[in-house]
């Protein structure tokens, strides 16, 4: 029988979900809070973004000119993430229905904003703090531990309009203020914090990550974020130095804490056997470790030195950078993991900034989901192998999850067996990789709760074992329904990872 003894995950294990205060909390103006870029991410619909095939409109990042329209006129936008699901005022009914399924961690993030609303005011807003104190306290009243990002895509606009974002070091000291002022508040009360989300992003998204707001580019793309590759690496230094500064504040403020990176892992396949192909997959992977490995190693790696001189990059750094990165280095490491990538030798001996997170060439041996992400559960555990091998630090798997266009009934419930088989193959990967000795220590699905997009401002991509009655249009009630997974989830969690049996789900 499948209980608890015969778990191989750790006796305290970390099961639960991970939100973003972006995606859920709504109050966008409310108590104090000011306005973040994420507050300017619209919903386009298909039937708006029709006769734009293969040119889409953006949903997630803003031109400097659409931006500036739609805080004249946000009447002409549908912008759900100032909606979420509205967490800001009914986390209590919505923790309560997580912590039914026995989660052990709620990974959560502070909105900037909220705290200081123009990012960098001479004090914060207490109306926000407090907010914070009540959700933190709620969750330790329902035995979640909160793990909290300190910034999650939701730069606050003052400083996106006015200093670039991450571009200036202004928004570097005013990031690290606002780290210092919360680590402050709720030393005692949250034990995990995580710095950037996904910091790697910048290289495809600055708007979302970095708050790096640019003007259209006329050139009918509607994208003016390709390329601009020395931005992008400076706005990364720059983004490193206000993540190892948080590190170091945190480990002087809260010995207690643990505090650690986030990176959205890239997974990546050679297409053939063809040592070329092979050499692609060395490029890519290089793109992305670059930003665990500064942060979890403090210090340049050596492969990005030839890189930036050949493609005529300079960081610009001030004096005492190269110390700070080297000090604040986090405790642990932490990934999104979604799905792995095909490399196909793209004919340069010598890498080549990369700007797409996707490939289009597709992998026959996997399924995908309805919004076409490959479901890799093995590629899972060969990731998590690769993280310990490089870093030998604890993991924590801060998202991996499924988007699905679920049919709802009346009472926000349904059969998604779907969502149960790509939960149940990833905990089963995750063993293994437990089992092949990798240190992990707690996993979070993404959106336990149904909740907006990142990528498409839309909530009908839900993941949530828990169900909200809310449309792409803010129609509907917010009553939280569950579905057949959350009994699955509530099941595997009652014995620690060992029972991942789909034939017993017992609903109640
Ligand atoms: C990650 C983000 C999350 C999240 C998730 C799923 O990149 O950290 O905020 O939303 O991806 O992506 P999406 O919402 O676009 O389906």
């Amino acid at each position: 029988m499948a209980d608890a003894s015969t778990s191989v995950f750790p006796k305290d294990f970390l099961w639960g979900g991970a939100t973003a205060a972006n995606q859920i909390e709504g109050a966008f103006d409310e108590d104090g809070r000011g306005l973040a870029t994420s507050d300017f991410a619209p919903f386009i619909s298909r039937e708006a973004n029709r006769g734009y095939e293969g040119n889409p409109l953006p949903h997630n990042s803003m031109t400097l000119e659409m931006l500036q329209d739609a805080l004249e006129h946000p009447e002409n936008y549908n912008l759900p993430k100032r909606r979420g699901i509205d967490f800001y005022h009914r986390f209590r009914e919505q923790l309560e229905a997580l912590a039914g399924m026995g989660f052990k961690v709620f990974r959560m993030s502070i909105s900037w904003s909220r705290i200081f609303p123009n990012g960098d005011d001479a004090e914060p807003n207490e109306a926000g703090l407090a907010f914070y104190d009540q959700v933190f306290d709620e969750c330790h009243r329902l035995g979640m531990e909160p793990l909290v990002t300190l910034c999650h895509f939701d730069t606050p606009l003052h400083l996106a309009l006015e200093y670039g974002g991450f571009q200036s070091r202004h928004t570097v000291d005013a990031f690290e203020r606002y780290a210092e002022t919360v680590f402050r508040r709720y030393k005692g009360k949250v034990k995990y914090w995580l710095t950037f989300n996904e910091i790697n992003n910048v290289l495809t998204n600055p708007f979302t990550c970095s708050g790096v707001v640019l003007p259209d580019p006329h050139d009918g793309t509607h994208n003016p974020y390709k390329g601009n590759w020395q931005m992008k690496y400076q706005v990364s230094h720059n983004q490193f130095v206000a993540s190892a500064k948080a590190v170091i504040k945190c480990h002087e403020i809260d010995p207690n804490a643990k505090i650690g990176n986030m990176l959205c892992r890239l997974e990546n396949y050679a297409e053939t056997p063809k040592p070329e192909d092979q050499l692609q997959v060395l490029f890519e992977d290089h793109f992305n470790w670059f930003y665990s490995d500064v942060q979890a190693k403090g210090e340049y790696p050596y492969y990005m030195k030839r890189f930036f001189d050949e493609n005529d990059i300079h960081i610009e750094m001030e004096p005492g950078d190269l110390e700070t990165l080297r000090v604040g280095t986090v405790d642990f490491v932490t990934i999104s993991y979604y799905m792995t990538y095909i490399m196909r030798y793209k004919g340069e001996t010598v890498p080549k900034p990369s700007g797409s997170l996707v490939t289009a060439i597709k992998n026959p041996y996997l399924k995908v989901s309805q919004w076409g992400w490959p479901i890799d559960p093995i590629g899972f555990r060969i990731t998590l192998n690769h993280i310990y091998d490089r870093y030998h630090l604890p993991i924590f798997i801060s998202e991996n999850g499924l988007g699905a266009n679920d049919q709802l009934d009346e009472n926000g419930y349904v059969e998604d067996d779907y969502r149960i088989e790509y939960l149940r193959a990833h905990v089963e990967q995750l063993a293994e990789a437990i089992k092949d000795g990798v240190d992990v220590f707690g996993y979070a699905w993404w959106g336990p709760i149904d909740l907006v997009s990142s990528g498409t401002s839309e909530i009908s991509k839900r993941y949530g074992f828990v169900s909200v009655d809310i449309d792409d249009y803010g129609n509907g009630t917010l009553k939280l329904g569950r579905k057949k997974s959350y009994y699955y989830y509530k099941k595997l969690i009652a014995s620690n990872g060992a029972d991942l049996s789909t034939d017993d789900i017992v609903m109640e």
